[in-house]
């Protein structure tokens, strides 16, 4: 788990807002007080606690309240904003032109974790369908050569390395000259990183950078730094344009918390974060997802507390039926409704844990498209909605006709609804398998 100190002394702060049943002034000193805590333990820079903790305070007891917004709601959802805030933008993923050459330069000071991300990034776009390739241009390092050569060959992408060459730059040249004959479209070039002050690394970076012209240049920094990690971005920041960050280890280090907020702070945008040994423990670094997940949102008792809030009817029966992939159009509406009632589809598919089985932005276009829907089904029969098999082409005419929409329209609709079932489907299996039932959360299921 990311940040798992920090992750469970927030939550347990914002346990204190569920459990309370009075919320004022006096609670939200104490909330503030717990976040304060939970910060600086995750060695936050302290002034940043105090900016964090302000913004908190100020609008936690703000009189207007969003229509249909309970304060518990309302505090929560500024506490996740303010540290969303804090981590910074979301930034772009790596700029990568298909079918060009696009070259990729990794720098950072020796155990930062620069050749387990390079692997990694390999990987990570060769799923992707990008053809991936890797050059090691560290010849500084006894093993570095066969570290990415191993990595590279567990990800059956191209490698190139010499260990008889001395010279960084020669290698950087002749990797990418190879790189490009074999059509790689992203081209990642591992350095040395032996300099372990910043203005030997940057010197480094620009020696090599000024023979080869990488598009985009990453420094990759250990997580464990703590805020210390700023000054590195920091200087990085100065000294070219086209950097990007990378903040490792973030799996298992207590001071995770400050290092990428430090490094947000200096601006310099936050591209992927590393979250563990293994080859594909790196992901695209998303603040509001993040700072949700700080808070505990992916936890199912976080879950629980939030439907009952929002006084959810469980259905068990519908749950245990859906699970077994007896799912009809009704059965989907009555879902994002209940969803909807909670707040943005996506925040509660980040609590129900499912991130990894929803691609990035299928939860918001539901949220946009659940009016149409329901237009569209208005014009179903019973019959319809209960066996949506049955819609064949006649049929999609006739709805789209009676609902003033497009035959498209419908089955787009009708699509989005094969993809949630087979979901639903797969959560069910991978829930009973690993939990034997599905108690807790039933009505709930993984849309
Ligand atoms: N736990 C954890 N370890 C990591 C992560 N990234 C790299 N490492 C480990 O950090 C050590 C140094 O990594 P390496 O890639 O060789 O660093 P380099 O010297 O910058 O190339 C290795 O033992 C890696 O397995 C990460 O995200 N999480
Ligand atoms: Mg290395």
């Amino acid at each position: 788990m990311v940040l798992e100190g920090l992750g469970k002394s927030l939550n347990s702060a914002l346990k204190r807002l569920f459990g309370a049943s009075i919320i004022d002034e006096e609670l939200v000193k104490e909330l503030i007080k717990d976040l304060q805590r939970a910060l600086l333990v995750a060695d936050v820079d302290v002034s940043l606690v105090m900016a964090i903790t302000d913004r908190v305070e100020k609008q936690a007891l703000d009189e207007n309240l969003p229509r249909g917004i309970s304060r518990r709601e309302h505090i929560i959802k500024v506490v996740w904003d303010t540290l969303a805030y804090f981590l910074g933008e979301k930034s772009v993923p790596l700029k990568i032109q298909p079918g060009k050459p696009n070259l990729v330069m990794m720098i950072g000071i020796q155990g930062s974790g620069k050749t387990t991300t390079v692997g990694k990034l390999a990987r990570y776009y060769q799923k992707r369908g990008i053809k991936a390739g890797v050059i090691c241009a560290d010849n500084f390092r006894p093993g570095a050569y066969s570290q990415l050569k191993q990595l590279a060959e567990r990800s059956n992408v191209p490698f190139y390395g010499d260990e008889k060459e001395k010279s960084a730059v020669k290698l950087a040249k002749q990797g990418f000259k190879e790189m490009k004959e074999k059509g790689v479209e992203l081209i990642l070039l591992d350095t040395s990183g032996r300099h372990r002050e910043e203005s030997g690394l940057i010197k480094e970076m620009k020696d090599i950078a000024k023979s080869v012209k990488p598009q985009e240049i990453v420094l990759v920094i250990d997580g464990t730094l703590g805020q210390q990690a700023g000054a590195q971005a920091a200087a990085f920041r100065d000294a070219t344009d086209i950097g990007s960050i990378i903040v490792t280890k973030l799996d298992g280090s207590a001071k995770g918390g400050g290092a990428l907020s430090a490094v947000a702070a200096t601006q310099a945008p936050i591209k992927f974060i590393g979250t563990g040994e293994a080859m594909d423990a790196i992901e695209p670094f998303n603040p509001t997802k993040f700072a949700g997940r700080l808070l505990g949102m992916s936890d199912i008792k976080g879950l629980v507390e939030k439907v009952r809030e929002a006084q959810i009817d469980v259905d068990e029966d519908a749950a245990m039926r859906m699970m077994k992939g007896q799912f009809s159009l009704t059965d989907m509406m009555n879902q994002l409704r209940q969803l909807k009632k909670m707040g943005p589809i996506g925040k509660v598919m980040e609590m129900l844990g499912l991130k990894y089985k929803l691609p990035e932005d299928i939860a918001e276009v539901q949220e946009e498209n659940m009016h149409r829907w329901e237009v569209i089904m208005n014009s179903m029969t019973r019959e319809e909605l209960d066996e949506p098999k049955l819609i064949k082409s006649s049929r999609i005419k006739r709805i789209a006709r009676g609902s003033g929409t497009s035959s498209a329209e419908v089955r787009a609709l009708l699509k989005q609804y094969e993809q949630m079932k087979k979901m639903m489907k797969q959560y069910g299996k991978t829930r009973r398998g690993r939990r034997g039932g599905v108690p807790g959360i039933p009505g709930l299921p993984g849309m």
